[in-house]
């Protein structure tokens, strides 16, 4: 026993700082966290600090030393429980556990054996506070309390304030370092580093419950009305085109961040996008520069959703997170039951958006990820491979895949902030006050090079023939915090109106040998996309749960909604309130807009309502029913 007598709170400093301390090890020894700065190595070191000091700091309420220590143990035990089952787990997913994957066994049925694999006897340390906690509760003696109960609580006070400024101060410089962490969402890794391992988990225990109680209040009779509506406004196919791409394989290219405004434009004298301007006249591709995104805070995520699913994406946060678990009837899933082999190619990590898990629900077959393609020296830049390599190494992929295929590939370089090195600078730079802007020309054109890659790579690997090549932008690249340079190089003030024609984002649908390509000037929307695709290859869609209509049939309606209510319509755009002609963009009479607004309010809440409820569990796409009663809802 030592004779000296420690301060009173001896035993709970150790404690918080030995968790503290054990926890950033962990993190830099255990995961692959990637550092960009020293602000997020920072952040990283300080973000175990808030909820350790709270959690352990409950332990201030007990009255006896021994209450104390216990509690102290049993918690630190808690954590350190948690902090290694994420160590055994990403030995072998590279990723952190969420809620749903403890449910989801089903999904990874050797998550057992695999985990326990991950296990090795030197684990020990990963335990090393417990053991350092309950030696100083051995040997270390503190002083008797001798304060009376009235700064007793006014000392607790202070710690829990100190605390609570702790994690402002975490969430602060957090949000500064990046914006929406939060509602957006966008990976476990950037959570992880950001608000750390302990508020990670308590973070997806929120947003895990709240869908799950929203899912299981709900039940089957809520889509009676939904498919009413649905019914009500589905478009036929047109006789043309159902089925001109029969048997194919499917290649579908989400292009990063790609806006119609560049093409068939040019800056400084210089053309844009010399490759997509030529399929906009080529006999064998339909064009389509009316087309929209609708994609919300999942950005990419919710243009993949969009297009697998014909739904809307979530008004907060974004469907890739939240809804993970829900059952989906995707394109994916509608493909591979007529015997295609399904699969996304991204040369990112899986967690990416929650994509892995998402993945397992869409029923994608394969995931080829950022560990299935050799990023050699110089193949990388900005936010990881380039998309030239990329088109080259998921061709090869291809090559290899059992026929037909369905291949979704998500581009890469043309994303913010737009970086290129040197030798992939095909154009000059613009300039304006904008260095985003600025650069965009340069990654659009770089892009436009890497679609001619990925034709020519088809065409040596005799892919290009006996497969249909749809390619749609995802989102927007430059938001509207650029209006100043935005409005130098189109010449016009950026009023709402222009703004909402700013979200159209280029769609080609080429057909080898079609030989009826044309510039299809129909309003339309990424939530259009899977009606159009499945209908192009023969699959009908008519019992389906789906918003979209094919944008071939004489029945499509010109009427695309906008996550966040502004919509667009033959005649029409719909934005700041104001109903705007959407030829010229002047302001038009209100009444013509009218009767859309409260359509586009429903129809997005009929989409949210199937997400949040989990609806489509409850439905048979192949009967058009209601499980498990059997209830035959209306198909006209
Ligand atoms: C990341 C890529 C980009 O994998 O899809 O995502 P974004 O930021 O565009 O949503
Ligand atoms: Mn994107």
């Amino acid at each position: 026993m030592l004779k000296k007598e420690w301060p009173k709170h001896s035993i709970l400093a150790i404690a918080i700082i030995a968790t503290w301390l054990k926890t950033y090890f962990v993190y830099k020894t255990s995961f692959s966290i990637t550092i960009d700065n020293a602000l997020q190595e920072f952040i990283l070191f300080i973000n175990p600090l808030s909820l350790v000091l709270f959690v352990y700091g409950l332990s201030l309420f007990f009255k006896s030393e021994k209450g104390k220590n216990r509690y102290l143990v049993t918690v630190m035990m808690i954590s350190s429980i948690i902090l290694y089952a994420n160590v055994a787990f990403y030995r072998f997913f590279s990723d952190f556990i969420t809620l749903p994957v403890l449910f989801q066994t089903e999904n990874f049925g050797d998550l057992g054996s695999s985990a326990s694999e991950s296990v090795y006897l030197s684990d020990v340390v990963y335990f090393a506070d417990i053991i350092i906690l309950l030696l100083a509760i051995k040997f270390i003696r503190v002083k008797a309390n001798t304060v009376k109960a009235i700064s007793v609580s006014a000392q607790r006070k202070a710690y829990f304030i100190l605390s609570a400024a702790i994690l402002f101060f975490n969430l602060g410089l957090s949000e500064a370092e990046r914006p929406q962490l939060l509602t957006r969402s966008f990976d476990r890794e950037m959570l992880v580093k950001n608000i750390g391992m302990y508020n990670y988990h308590l973070y997806d225990i929120y947003i895990q419950s709240k869908s799950q109680a929203q899912r299981a209040l709900a039940d089957g009779s809520e889509l009676v009305e939904v498919n009413n509506y649905i019914r009500a406004n589905q478009a036929d196919p047109s006789k043309e085109t159902f089925g001109a791409a029969e048997g194919r394989n499917l290649i579908v290219v989400s292009l990063e961040s790609m806006q119609t405004f560049p093409i068939n434009n040019k800056v400084n004298g210089q053309t844009i996008t010399p490759f997509m301007n030529e399929l906009t006249k080529d006999k064998d591709t339909i064009y389509f520069p009316n087309f929209y995104h609708q994609t919300g805070l999942g950005k990419t995520s919710d243009s993949e959703f969009l297009f697998e699913n014909s739904l809307y994406p979530l008004s907060g946060g974004a469907v890739f997170f939240t809804h993970s678990g829900n059952t989906f009837n995707s394109l994916s899933e509608r493909l591979g039951d007529k015997g295609y082999h399904t699969t996304v190619q991204h040369p990112n990590a899986k967690s990416f958006w929650n994509r892995d898990m998402m993945y397992e629900s869409l029923k994608v077959d394969e995931f080829l990820d950022v560990d299935s393609f050799e990023i050699g020296e110089g193949d990388a830049v900005n936010w990881g491979m380039k998309d030239i390599p990329f088109m080259e190494q998921s061709v090869e992929h291809m090559a290899e895949m059992p026929q037909p295929f369905y291949s979704r590939l998500i581009t890469l370089t043309n994303h913010h902030p737009f970086f290129l090195d040197e030798e992939d600078q095909f154009i000059e730079e613009y300039d304006s006050v904008s260095g985003t802007v600025n650069r965009y020309f340069q990654t659009v054109r770089y892009m436009d090079e890497s679609i001619e890659t990925l034709f020519d790579e088809l065409k040596a690997k005799g892919l290009y023939e006996n497969s249909v090549i749809v390619m749609y932008g995802d989102h927007y690249g430059i938001s509207e915090n650029h209006n100043e340079a935005m409005q130098q190089f189109l010449g016009k003030e950026i009023t709402p109106y222009e703004t909402a024609q700013l979200q159209r984002v280029p769609l080609f649908v080429h057909i080898p040998g079609y030989g009826e390509g044309h510039v299809n000037e129909e309003v339309g929307g990424q939530i259009d996309l899977r009606p159009t695709v499945l209908h192009l290859l023969g699959i009908k869609t008519t019992k389906d749960m789906q918003f979209g209509g094919d944008l071939f049939s004489e029945e499509h309606e010109e009427f695309v909604i906008f996550r966040d209510g502004r919509f667009i319509t033959d005649n029409n755009v719909y934005a700041g309130n104001v109903c705007y002609d959407r030829a010229t963009g002047e302001e038009s009479d209100p009444a013509e807009c009218e009767p859309y607004i409260d359509q586009a309010m429903t129809e997005l809440d009929y989409s949210e309502s199937i997400i949040n409820g989990d609806l489509l569990r409850f439905y048979s796409e192949e009967e058009g029913q209601l499980q498990p009663n059997n209830q035959m809802l209306e198909i006209e």
